[in-house]
């Protein structure tokens, strides 16, 4: 075979079964292997801190933070840049050289905990730990599975730790986690509790970061985002990260430079904190997978904080900026300095452009987090009870290029008037602008959020589940279409069946890395489905097309 890497961690992989040439994503293969040799070098390290614990021994926090930022570096759209790879190489192997000093037994640690070589012996070695190392398919299929969720997982506990917010077991898990994931010993079933068990830190997470972004910006509350543009130069950020925004509309202060939200930076608008900054225009444009048309019109300075990145054209690039895990090579990277980071050279080149060509006009309505719900948990229990509200529908998860996801926009428009969508991540992109109207005050579409805020649907219904006085999550009106992309759709995922929720159905096409085996397994144990088309999809989830009129109005 002549594959010149291997790469099937998201949805969009070639051929439903893995990028072999290049990524679809855009990411070459000289890129993939230096990710696959972080990954390897960070399970070493993760062996090592795991020894440590063992002997009783503490593991810094900035270890812990090495480990977490160098999974969420190998997330889909995160970081093209092999150099920048390469430097995160080399520095965790000379910090995993300083650990496994202070060891009084390292005999047992498996290869990958004592490997070390110079930079010019990457390439050899990256070509042979890669996805594919492992031979058999249904190992292979629960190590990835396991480390998707990880990569998730890394994600959400960076964004908490960017806020001050750490959690050691967390931490300790997931590098044992990484140990686990070298362990030839680890059979079938192990290797499924190990997934299992990924779930479960991953709702606490989820909680972490729930709590950090709460704790330091306030509750989400329902809010109303713009959607047009005003006359003054502008900054587009994108991504999840709410303390590099916090930074950039400090920094933009009084200098004549509007701060706009993109993609799945949204969800900012719903924080009380933000909105004292008078510069935060609005949001500009829609999904992560349309920002080579909108970005380019955009005329501004762009500030990627995280995922998801589409290598940029030419005619943008030296207008991105990318800071933290992201990575592209050629745009100017903001780094992390004594704990602050100097945005000057994203509002410097901001000065200098022509302020965006306007997109559209309008605004959208979000902000439904749990706490909001709660506010409002009477009016939605009467609706329920009155028979207003029939079914609630969660649509979370992801948005991307492919054709298939337009099934969303028209699941959503055919869905009766009797049902909500409750959704988070950049999946409310295909049909949060269409107007859904709502049921006795209640939108029919409640936004809470990014996609790392899918723990406020799950606690949403919880709590549903409570005032129903149910015994079983699974008893309430609620169906789960989720649409997913990439690597933290796998942790909520793994996080909603911990949490006992079943028949989840994912699409538009199941992960390619589900052996049929493995798939079998969750399909037989958690009820989890795909989806076919819109029609047959509405009768499978017991829900009538076209109901004919509005519940009050
Ligand atoms: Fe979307 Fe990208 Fe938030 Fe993902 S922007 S696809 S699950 O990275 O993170 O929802
Ligand atoms: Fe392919 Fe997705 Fe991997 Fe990119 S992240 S190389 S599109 S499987």
């Amino acid at each position: 075979m002549d594959a010149k890497m291997f790469c099937y961690q998201c949805q969009e992989t070639a051929g439903g079964k893995g990028c072999t040439v290049q990524g679809v994503c855009g990411k070459k293969p000289d890129v993939a292997e230096m990710q696959d040799l972080l990954v390897y070098v960070t399970k070493g390290l993760g062996a090592v801190t795991t020894a440590l614990r063992a002997e009783g021994k503490k593991v810094a926090i900035e270890v812990n933070h090495r480990v977490t930022m160098n999974l969420f570096i190998t997330i889909t759209n995160a970081n093209f840049d092999r150099e920048a790879i390469i430097d995160v190489i080399e520095e965790t192997l000379a910090l995993k050289s300083d650990l496994l000093a202070q060891l009084a037994d390292a005999s047992k640690l498996p290869e990958a905990a004592h490997w070390t070589a110079p930079r010019a012996d990457f390439e050899a070695k990256a070509k042979t730990v890669g996805v594919l190392a492992t031979e058999n398919e249904d190992v292979r299929s629960l190590r990835e599975l396991t480390m998707y969720g990880l990569k998730g997982l890394s994600a959400y506990v960076e964004h908490a730790n960017a806020l001050g917010h750490e959690n050691e077991e967390i931490d300790a898990f997931m590098q044992r986690a990484l140990a686990q994931l070298l362990d030839d010993t680890m059979d079938g079933d192990a290797l499924t509790a190990l997934v299992l068990e990924t779930g479960k830190w991953g709702v606490d997470g989820m909680a972490l970061l729930d709590g950090a972004n709460t704790s330091t910006y306030g509750h989400p509350e329902i809010s109303k985002v713009k959607l047009g543009v005003g006359s003054r130069p502008g900054i587009l950020i994108s991504g999840h990260d709410l303390k590099d925004l916090e930074r950039l509309l400090e920094q933009t202060k009084g200098t004549g430079v509007d701060v706009y939200t993109h993609g799945e930076m949204i969800p900012a608008h719903y924080y009380p904190a933000f909105k004292k900054y008078d510069n935060l225009v609005g949001n500009y444009g829609n999904a992560w997978w349309l920002q080579k048309e909108e970005f380019e019109k955009f005329n501004g300075a762009i500030l990627m904080t995280t995922n998801c990145v589409v290598p940029p054209k030419d005619s943008y690039k030296d207008r991105l900026f990318t800071t933290a895990a992201v990575g592209v090579p050629g745009c100017t990277h903001i780094p992390l300095v004594n704990g602050e980071k100097d945005f000057t050279p994203v509002i410097e080149c901001a000065k200098k452009c022509a302020p965006p060509t306007e997109l559209e006009t309008g605004e959208i309505v979000g902000g439904f987090a749990h706490e909001q719900v709660f506010a409002v948990a009477d009016k939605v229990v009467e609706a329920v009870k009155s028979g207003a509200i029939k079914k609630f529908v969660v649509m979370a998860g992801c948005d991307g290029r492919m054709k298939s996801r337009e099934y969303y926009g028209e699941f959503a428009e055919a869905l009766p008037h009797d049902t909500v969508i409750l959704t988070a991540g950049c999946a409310k992109y295909k049909y949060i602008k269409k107007d859904l109207g709502d049921i006795g005050g209640i939108p029919r579409v409640l936004d809470a959020g990014q996609c790392n805020d899918s723990y406020s649907l799950a606690l949403i219904a919880l709590k549903l589940k409570e005032v129903f006085g149910l015994d079983d999550v699974n008893k309430l009106p609620i169906a789960y279409n989720i649409a997913w992309y990439e690597q933290k759709a796998v942790i909520v995922l793994l996080a909603l069946l911990h949490l006992g929720v079943k028949n989840i159905h994912l699409g538009p096409t199941l992960p390619a890395f589900l052996s049929p085996n493995v798939a079998k397994v969750l399909v037989e144990t958690f009820g989890i489905g795909g989806i076919t088309n819109v029609e047959d999809d509405m009768a499978m989830f017991g829900i009538e097309v076209n109901v004919p009129e509005a519940a009050a109005v």
